[in-house]
This record gives C-alpha cells, sequence and structure tokens, in this order.
C-alpha cells in the first residue's frame, strides 16, 4: 500500500534533520522502532547525503528551492508488513513562498491535496514568533509621519555629535520597514497553509501530527500537549475550530540530540547513533521517530 505524508513547515523548522536521523533509526534497526527498511534505492542518494552529515555532527545545509527530493521509503513494520511511503524533503523557502503568494508548483499542489497525512514541524527554539502590541506602537511612533509632526527640540539635542557637527540625523525621521508577508510570523502562514489543504478536499479529515522540533531546548516539566497550547495559541485554536478537517497530535522531537556544535562532545560519546535522537508523546518509545508516521498511516479514514 503506497501512502504519501507530507513533511510541511517553515524554513528552519527542522524538517531535514529529522529525515536524516528517521534514516538512522529505519536503517540501523539499532532501537526499537515502529519500522524499518532493508535498503535504500538509487533516488535516495539525496537521503544518503542528508545521513552522512548528520552521523558526523554536522548541520545540514538549508534545503534550497528547487533543491526539493521526493522520497519513498519501503517500511516493514515489526509484524512483517510491508508499505511504501513518500516523505519529500521539501524547502520551507519554497512551501512559505508559495503560503505568502498564493502559487503552489502543481507538484507541491498535487501532494498538499492528495496527501494522506501531515507531519508539521514548528522549533521549539523558535519561541517568540508573534508581533508584540507594544512592537507596533513602536513601528507607528517611528512612522514618518509621526515623527516629522513631533516637536524638534529632543532629538536636536542628540543629534549634536562630540565633535560639534550637527549632523542630519534628527531631521531625517526613522523609516518603518515595509511590510513583507514573507516576513510574516510563523503561525499564521501555517494556518494559511492547512486552510488552503482543506480547500483542496473539504470533505476530507485528515490526521496532523504537530512536531515540536529541537525538543531538547525545552524544559522537561512540560508535556508537548502543554507547550503548544502555551507557545502556539493561533494555531491551537484553529485547530480547535477545525476538529471536522483536523486529527491532531502532538509530540516533541529532538532529531539532532542537542545543538551543534555546542554539544558535539557529549553526542560522540553516544555509541549506537540512534540513541541521540529522542521522541515524547502519545507513547511513543524513547527513539521510535516513526511512532507519529505509524500513528499518520493507520488513519481509519484511509488514503484520499
Ligand atoms: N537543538 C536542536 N536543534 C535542531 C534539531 N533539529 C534541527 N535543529 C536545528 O534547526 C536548524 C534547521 O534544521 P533543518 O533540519 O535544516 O530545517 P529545515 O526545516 O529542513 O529547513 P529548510 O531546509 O530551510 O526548510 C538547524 O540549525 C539545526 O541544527 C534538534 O533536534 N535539536
Ligand atoms: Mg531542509
Amino acid at each position: 500500500m503506497e501512502q504519501v505524508q507530507l513533511i510541511l513547515g517553515m524554513p528552519s523548522s527542522g524538517k531535514s534533520t529529522f529525515i536524516a536521523a528517521l534514516g538512522e533509526v529505519l536503517m540501523s534497526d539499532d532501537v526499537e522502532s515502529s519500522f524499518k527498511t532493508e535498503f535504500l534505492d538509487d533516488a535516495q542518494k539525496h537521503m544518503v547525503a542528508l545521513h552522512d552529515r548528520w552521523l558526523t555532527f554536522q548541520e545540514l545545509d538549508r534545503t534550497k528551492t528547487g533543491q526539493e527530493n521526493w522520497l519513498s521509503f519501503h517500511l516493514i513494520a515489526r509484524d512483517g508488513t510491508r508499505a511504501l511511503i513518500q516523505l519529500p524533503d521539501l524547502s520551507g523557502e519554497s512551501i512559505r513562498d508559495a503560503v505568502v503568494t498564493g502559487l503552489y508548483p502543481n507538484e507541491l499542489h498535487d501532494a498538499l491535496a492528495d496527501c494522506n497525512g501531515i507531519l508539521l514541524f514548528t522549533k521549539t527554539s523558535t519561541k517568540f514568533d508573534d508581533v508584540l502590541l507594544y512592537e507596533v506602537s513602536d513601528l507607528i511612533q517611528a512612522s514618518p509621519t509621526e515623527t516629522a509632526a513631533e516637536p524638534a527640540a529632543e532629538t536636536t539635542a542628540s543629534s549634536q555629535p562630540e565633535d560639534g557637527k550637527p549632523t542630519n540625523d534628527a531631521k531625517t525621521p526613522p523609516v518603518a520597514p515595509r511590510f513583507s508577508a514573507q516576513d510574516m510570523p510563523e503561525q499564521p502562514k501555517i494556518v494559511q497553509l492547512l486552510q488552503t489543504v482543506t480547500d483542496l478536499r473539504p470533505a476530507k479529515r485528515r490526521r496532523l501530527a504537530i512536531i515540536l522540533s529541537a525538543w531538547d531546548t525545552v524544559d522537561d516539566s512540560v508535556t508537548p500537549d502543554e507547550w503548544f497550547d502555551q507557545n502556539r495559541t493561533m494555531l491551537a485554536q484553529y485547530l480547535e475550530s477545525n476538529e471536522s478537517h483536523w486529527d491532531v497530535r502532538v509530540y516533541g522531537i529532538s532529531a539532532q540530540g542537542g545543538s551543534l556544535p555546542r554539544d558535539k562532545k557529549r553526542l560522540q560519546k553516544i555509541i549506537k547513533p540512534s540513541e541521540r535522537v529522542s521522541i515524547v508523546g502519545h507513547g511513543a518509545l524513547t527513539h521510535d521517530l516513526c511512532a507519529p508516521i505509524k500513528w499518520l498511516m493507520q488513519n481509519p479514514s484511509g488514503p484520499v
């Protein structure tokens, strides 16, 4: 049975690192996991390259637009059942550009429409993603019209440098940066992306595994569900209001085992590379990165 599970997320959200670590768990069979794989065919050169960097403690390069790779894995479950899944390594940049322009490349459009389930990545070390109200107010105050209207008394004094030569600075009002949709916070972009998916197949209820990546940077007294509700409030509210479209689970995953290069020495001491990785949530075994994929594949509503 062939399934397409999509890995989505904005740039630098941890997608490629997860794929590299998943490759190790699947191929080495060193840790207890839901699946293993016996081989990677030629088309998996990209996977091998990612995996080599991961094994040698190198951070991965950003996946560039046009460098996306549509990877497929031949999975074997513990009970011997076989399945083929596509788990593409998409560039966060191209996903983001599609979301903000509304122009989806054909391949991505079709994959969004037809995918069985989605692994959605958001990096826990990117905590404060929204623009705070006081920042908006600072921008408004710094806008040219507001500043020009203000009396010059205060600014004149500060514009007199120590060498006594006056500068033009006080007369040049600071200009707020132009709005760019690309720079919008992560959450509205993700909500927009998910809405596009549901618009493509409104009657379909899909499984969505939210992956909180870099989980090693989070205080372990908090659960993935709690962290998600506290730090991704907009996304959490959207999903709560759209239960008819999305069946959601939240997992915390450390695919790198720590931050590089800082934690390299500690990670080098771990003999089995698969033991660098960890996952928390929904009873997943400690190193079983396949757990969310298994859950996505068991969707009772079946393939699209
Ligand atoms: N601490 C920590 N950092 C991680 C982990 N996984 C990924 N990172 C860091 O997150 C950054 C982005 O990781 P990538 O896997 O390249 O992210 P991506 O989503 O593929 O990014 P694009 O290719 O730009 O779409 C890198 O600097 C990684 O080192 C992790 O488990 N722990
Ligand atoms: Mg990448």
